[in-house]
């Protein structure tokens, strides 16, 4: 067996909350990631018969049962990740009647799984519909889209084209637009079934004055489009109260998403 800090998940767990802790996404307790594993990669790792305790989960997650995930822990700080993982972290396995998981490494200290765990789930099974390569999952509280999210309507046509007018690259990175949700009681199953359904169609959810969550195939790319719609937001932010003397107008966004061909939500534009 390998020697489990030394796998390439655990790593990138640590890699990645440390940058979005940096970033000053995840204050405190704030964000949570979630990651799908392959078994036969986990296998080399962990034996996955040793089951060291049963979580429930109290939703249903039987069209995921059998598939693992190394998630961050509820309560824990993103900013500890990196020293401490085993008691930050855990991977399990959701039981084959999709009622629980079974916790195979981490939460050394009793830990449990994070608040959000049903979004992710929840997401992740909605993900996988749209596109069976998606294996993250992850939220944060970015500053700036944060402050959009007081400051902007919560429409996600107008969120949307907003955004995409900040930066030249945003309509590339995230043609398929954002889904926006208002706020809504975090950690429960209401909130992780209205994203779910969000992300049907998007993979990004703007969760209002909260925070946002991502999905992706890869770390990279879930990292990379929070990133972008951050760095969008710190635009509009830093613009909204002055004097708007230039944009890219609606027809320069379709000539760009058709230059580069994408697949973009031509509804969002007001053409
Ligand atoms: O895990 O971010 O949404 C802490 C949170 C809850
Ligand atoms: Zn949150």
């Amino acid at each position: 067996m390998k020697d489990i800090f030394t796998a390439p998940f655990v790593k990138e767990m640590r890699k990645t909350t440390a940058n979005m802790y940096r970033l000053g996404w995840d204050e405190r307790n704030g964000g949570n990631i979630s990651c799908l594993l392959d078994e036969a990669e986990a296998g080399e790792y962990l034996d996955l018969n040793k089951v060291i305790r049963t979580i429930p989960l109290g939703f249903d997650a039987a069209p995921i049962a059998g598939r693992m995930f190394i998630v961050t822990g509820a309560g824990k700080y993103f900013k500890n990740v990196d020293a401490d993982p085993e008691t930050n972290l855990g991977i399990v396995r959701i039981a084959s009647d999709g009622k629980s998981a079974g916790l195979l490494w981490g939460y050394r200290d009793g830990g449990n799984l994070t608040s959000e765990f049903p979004t992710h789930l929840m997401s992740h099974m909605a993900r996988l519909s749209a596109d069976p390569a998606n294996r993250v999952i992850m939220h944060c509280h970015p500053t700036c889209t944060l402050a959009m999210s007081h400051v902007h309507e919560l429409d996600e046509k107008t969120f949307t084209h907003t955004l995409w007018e900040m930066c030249t690259e945003c309509i590339m990175v995230f043609p398929d637009g954002i889904g926006v949700l208002p706020w809504m009681l975090c950690g429960t199953n209401s909130i992780g079934e209205a994203t779910a359904e969000k992300m049907k169609d998007f993979r990004l959810v703007v969760w209002g004055m909260h925070g946002i969550y991502g999905a992706g195939k890869t770390m990279d790319e879930t990292f990379g489009l929070i990133e972008t719609v951050e760095k969008a937001a710190q635009i509009y932010m830093l613009t909204a109260h002055l004097p708007r003397i230039n944009t890219i107008n609606d027809g320069q966004l379709a000539e760009l998403a058709e230059f580069l061909g994408v697949k973009y939500r031509r509804d969002f534009l007001n053409l």
